[in-house]
């Protein structure tokens, strides 16, 4: 065991950046690349990992220092082995802006790698034409998420104004605009993905960027991106046709530097803003109480909680009720708030992120959704005696075939004979009406040492049983190991709980909205079954399925789950 300082990696333009949140504590254990603490700038957040596993002994900063690249994070006891690896890289850098970047160092869409030389670059221009707007440089970013468009056509914008905010795992930043005008056109939209040189949005009128200078011209000593000849001549024109009162001339107009002034937008980190957007929390409501009104984790639960309990409407439930309140409210008791020391010894432990995650969704589907349970059982005498010899004669793939593999198949033959099964209600129209999807994704809820999450194989219907085993072993695997990415686990359009590797009768699974549906599953056992002459033994699969009354009725149900169960009888039936 050795002790390694871990300090903070080479994160771009971000010099002396506050400590927001640390996110681990004396005799924690981390795992490498496990986030350590949060920094901000004025306009982005990003987390900081560590290069290593450890335990950590010490911890080096605290809420609101300054940091920058070197400062040490945390002393982390590590491995002998790690600790030499170490001392060749002290810190793996985060998935966030790296490398310097030129302040304000524009991107021409055409853009070349200049040598380390000065190099002419084209900064800004002022024109009446119409200016694209583009992704500036933000280090090494790629492929990042739009999360949030803050502007829309028509709007007029400054420059340095926010126009969208980007996100990838570990850190968001907002793009502002290098120019002001009226937005035209907007080329980006929610969950878009977006690079360096990519079109934000295109400007009309007037417009002066930064500084009002026609045409600038700057000296960079470092790399730097530098316009072509091209479109310098392009921009050149476009400078002079600024005197007319318009262009046609469309002029690339870097996006500034993203390290600038923030603008409207509430400020949280990354993985809160993404924690508010799993819980649906519209962050613009929430009350921060961070540094500087920064919202916090706590700050997001709190509002989920203040909802639920009916003590708070969201601006867009408010603008939905109705003018009298009869009905409307859920108007529940406070939770019990009881001092359980005073009963016995006790131990407060923190939930996981997944449940705290999966709770608050739990709760609103239970409240939300009108849901009933029909329980039936399925004869699987013969389907079993498949599978067992299925898995004897693959024992040599390595992959086993269990009974959910093939439930996910009768599933899919199930939904698409009753295709509301596999519907969701459009929330676009306020409910009234259904959005019957023509692919068939299923969800299976997977227990794991951090909570229940649930994966999802995609296209089913046109994977055989083999290798559907195959990737349920894979996804579960990165389940239980905490690596599934957030693709793994969407686009279900219904979903499947088994219990039966544990025991169990029948239970009442909640529906995972916005589908409409969930079939539970318990263990199977051997059971009497009357064949008009004897009893004969026959292993039957006890199934529960709830289902959404909004959408489904009880006898849609109960033939969903017969024909379920005529085809765990007869597997050939899935081929009718
Ligand atoms: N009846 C009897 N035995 C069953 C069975 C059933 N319905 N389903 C599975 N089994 C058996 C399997 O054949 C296997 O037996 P062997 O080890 O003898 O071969 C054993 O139970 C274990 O199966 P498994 O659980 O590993 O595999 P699976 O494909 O059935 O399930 C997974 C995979 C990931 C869904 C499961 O491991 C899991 O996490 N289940 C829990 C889901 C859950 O928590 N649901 C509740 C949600 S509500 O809180």
């Amino acid at each position: 065991m050795a002790l390694l300082d871990i300090q903070v990696p080479d994160i771009g333009d971000f010099d002396a950046v506050s400590v927001i949140e640390v996110m681990v504590k004396v005799g924690d254990t981390v795992k490498a690349e496990q986030s350590l603490i949060t920094v901000e700038s004025d306009k982005a957040s990003m987390e900081i990992p560590s290069s290593h596993a450890g335990v950590v002994k010490e911890i080096k900063v605290k809420l609101g220092d300054q940091v920058s690249e070197g400062s040490v994070i945390v002393s982390l006891e590590v491995a002998g082995q790690a600790a030499s690896t170490a001392a060749l890289a002290s810190t793996s850098a985060p998935s966030a802006p790296a490398g310097p970047t030129p302040p304000d160092a524009p991107v021409a869409p055409d853009a070349q790698v200049a040598p380390a030389e000065p190099a002419v670059v084209l900064q800004t221009v002022s024109t009446s034409g119409p200016v694209e707007v583009r992704v500036p440089d933000i280090g090494d970013f790629k492929d990042v998420a739009v999360i949030e468009v803050l502007v829309k056509v028509g709007d007029t914008v400054k420059a340095e104004q926010s126009l969208i905010t980007v996100e990838s795992d570990k850190a968001s930043m907002e793009i502002p605009s290098s120019a002001a005008g009226v937005i035209k056109e907007l080329r980006v939209k929610l969950g878009d993905k977006v690079n360096i040189g990519d079109v934000v949005l295109v400007l009309d009128g007037p417009v002066a960027s930064t500084p009002p200078a026609a045409l600038v011209v700057a000296s960079v000593a470092t790399v730097a991106t530098v316009a072509t000849a091209a479109t310098i001549a392009t921009a050149a024109t476009a400078a002079t046709a600024a005197t007319a009162p318009t262009s046609s001339v469309a002029v690339a107009a870097p996006a500034h530097n993203p390290s600038a002034l923030a603008v409207g937008v509430p400020h949280a980190s990354p993985s809160v803003r993404k924690f508010a957007r799993e819980l649906g929390v519209p962050l613009n409501e929430v009350k921060g109480s961070g540094q500087k009104g920064r919202i916090t984790q706590a700050d997001v639960q709190q509002f989920t909680r203040s909802v639920m309990a009916g003590a708070l409407q969201t601006l867009a439930q408010a603008a939905k009720a109705p003018a009298t309140t009869g009905g409307s409210e859920l108007n529940l008791l406070p939770w019990p708030k009881v001092d359980f020391a005073k009963f016995g010894p006790i131990e407060r432990k923190e939930m996981s992120r997944i449940k705290k995650i999966s709770g608050a969704n739990l709760t609103r589907n239970a409240i939300v959704i009108p849901a009933v349970t029909n329980h039936d059982d399925a004869d699987i005498t013969d389907l079993e005696a498949f599978r067992l010899l299925t898995n004897k004669e693959n024992e040599k793939s390595g992959v086993k075939v269990t009974m959910l593999a093939f439930l996910i198949k009768a599933c899919v033959a199930a939904l698409k004979k009753f295709p509301e099964f596999n519907s969701s209600l459009d929330a676009d129209s306020d409910n009234s009406a259904l959005i019957y999807k023509q692919y068939y994704h299923i969800g299976f809820a997977a227990d794991t040492p951090n909570g229940l999450v649930v994966p999802v194989i995609k296209d089913a219907d046109k994977k055989g049983v083999l290798q559907i085993s195959q990737e349920m072993g894979e996804l579960a695997k990165k389940a239980r190991d905490g690596k599934l990415g957030p693709a793994d686990m969407s686009g279900a359009s219904f979903t499947i709980s088994s219990l039966g590797g544990i025991g169990g009768r029948y239970f009442t699974p909640i529906i995972n909205a916005p589908e409409v549906a969930i079939l539970g599953v318990c263990k199977s056992q051997i059971e009497p079954k009357w064949d008009g002459k004897a009893f004969q033994p026959r292993l039957m699969l006890p199934l529960s399925l709830t289902w959404d009354h909004r959408v489904i009725d009880g006898a849609s149900a109960a033939r969903f789950n017969a024909f379920l169960g005529q085809i765990l009888a007869d597997f050939r039936r899935v081929l009718l």
